[in-house]
C-alpha cells in the first residue's frame, strides 16, 4: 500500500491511503540519507506500508524520495535538523502587522528560505480589519511594493470577518500542497478552520487513536481541501533556520540580487564595501529596496555569529 503521511507524533505516524487513515510506525532501523535527521519520516512523505495482522495499525516499509522538504536545525541535538514537512508546491507566509507584528527581517529570514528549498512563495496578510490609519496604510503599501515586483503575490485578508475564503483561495491552493507559517498568534489556524471546515474535527478523531498523550501541538499535521490539494500546518515554527547557505551563496535566495550576481568585480563578492560591487551600486541608485539590503546585510551578520 502507499500513502501520504498526514502527521508524526513521534514514534507513530498517520498516513492517508486513499480515504482511509491508517497509524503505522516504523520497523527496526530506517536507511538515513546523508543527512543527519531527529525524524526520519516527515509529513508530506510518501510512504509505503504494510498492514499488521490486526488490520488496522501498518508498519512503514519504504519512504520514496522527496521532491523538495522545508528544515530547521535541531533544537535538541546539535548538528541534527528536523524536516518540518516535504513534497510541497508552495509555501504561504501568514503576517499581521499587529497584534503581533511581523518585522521585515523575519519575512524575508522567511523567504530566503522557501528561495534555498526552491518553493514558491506567497505573502498572505491578515488581520486587515485591525488595520487603519496612516500608519497602516504605508505599512500595507510597503509590503506590496517590496515584495510583488520581486515575484512573491500578496493577499489581504480577515482570517476573522471573511466568510468566503474557502472560495477566494481556490485558484491559488487547489490540487497542490501548500505549507503554512506564521508567527504564533497571527491566524494561520483560523485561516485554516475557514479552508478545512473540518480541520478541527478530523484532528480530534485522528488523535484519538494514535496520539495516547503526546503533546502535538508542535507537530506539522496535513489537511485535505475539498477541491483538491491539501494544507499543512506548521504550528510551533519560530522560523526557519537557514541551513547549509553559504555567505556568497545568499544573495542568489534575493531574487532581485540574483540578476547582477554576475556583473561585480570580485566573483566571491560579500556586496559589502567591495569596490565594483554591482549590487551596492543598484541599492543606491534604487533598484534594490534598501529595507531588503538591510536584511541581507543582518542574515549574513547572523549566520556569522553561529559558526
Ligand atoms: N481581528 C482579527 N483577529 C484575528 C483574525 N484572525 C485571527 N484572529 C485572532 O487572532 C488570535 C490568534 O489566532 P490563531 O488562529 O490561533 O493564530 P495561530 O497561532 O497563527 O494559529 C485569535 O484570537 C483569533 O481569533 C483576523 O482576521 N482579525
Ligand atoms: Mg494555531
Ligand atoms: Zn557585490
Amino acid at each position: 500500500m502507499e500513502g501520504r503521511v498526514i502527521k508524526s507524533t513521534g514514534s507513530w505516524y498517520v498516513v492517508k491511503c486513499d480515504q482511509k487513515y491508517i497509524s503505522a510506525r516504523l520497523k527496526g532501523k530506517f536507511k538515513q540519507s546523508e543527512l543527519k535527521l531527529t525524524n526520519p519520516i516527515a509529513v508530506g512523505d510518501w510512504v509505503t506500508l504494510d498492514l499488521e495482522q490486526n488490520q488496522e495499525t501498518a508498519v512503514i516499509s519504504d519512504i520514496h524520495p522527496r521532491e523538495n522538504y522545508v528544515i530547521r536545525k535541531s533544537t535538541r541535538k546539535q548538528h541534527f535538523s528536523h524536516i518540518i514537512a516535504s513534497n510541497l508546491d508552495q509555501a504561504i507566509l501568514v503576517i499581521t502587522m499587529k497584534n503581533p507584528r511581523t518585522s521585515m527581517g523575519f519575512i524575508d529570514r522567511f523567504l530566503v528560505s522557501t528561495e534555498s528549498f526552491r518553493i514558491p512563495a506567497i505573502l498572505v496578510v491578515n488581520k486587515t480589519d485591525l488595520l487603519d490609519g496612516p500608519k497602516a496604510e504605508e505599512w500595507l503599501q510597503d509590503i506590496h511594493e517590496i515584495y510583488e515586483p520581486l515575484g512573491y503575490q500578496v493577499l489581504e485578508v480577515s482570517a476573522l470577518q471573511e466568510d468566503d475564503l474557502h472560495e477566494k483561495f481556490q485558484t491559488l491552493l487547489q490540487d497542490k500542497s501548500t505549507l503554512i507559517a506564521g508567527h504564533s498568534g497571527v491566524g494561520k489556524s483560523t485561516l485554516l478552520n475557514k479552508l478545512v471546515p473540518d480541520a478541527e474535527q478530523s484532528t480530534k478523531e485522528i488523535s484519538s487513536f494514535s496520539d495516547k498523550g503526546v503533546h502535538t501541538t508542535t507537530f506539522a499535521e496535513l489537511f485535505s481541501l475539498s477541491y483538491g490539494g491539501d494544507l499543512i500546518d506548521t504550528p510551533g515554527i519560530k522560523e526557519f533556520g537557514i541551513l547549509d547557505v553559504e555567505d556568497v551563496e545568499l544573495s542568489h535566495y534575493f531574487p532581485e540580487m540574483r540578476n547582477y550576481l554576475g556583473q561585480c568585480k570580485y566573483n566571491n563578492c560579500q556586496h559589502l564595501h567591495e569596490p565594483g560591487c554591482v549590487v551596492r551600486e543598484k541599492v543606491e541608485a534604487g533598484y534594490i529596496h534598501p529595507y531588503r539590503y538591510h536584511s541581507y546585510l543582518n542574515i549574513l551578520n547572523e549566520e556569522d555569529s553561529h559558526r
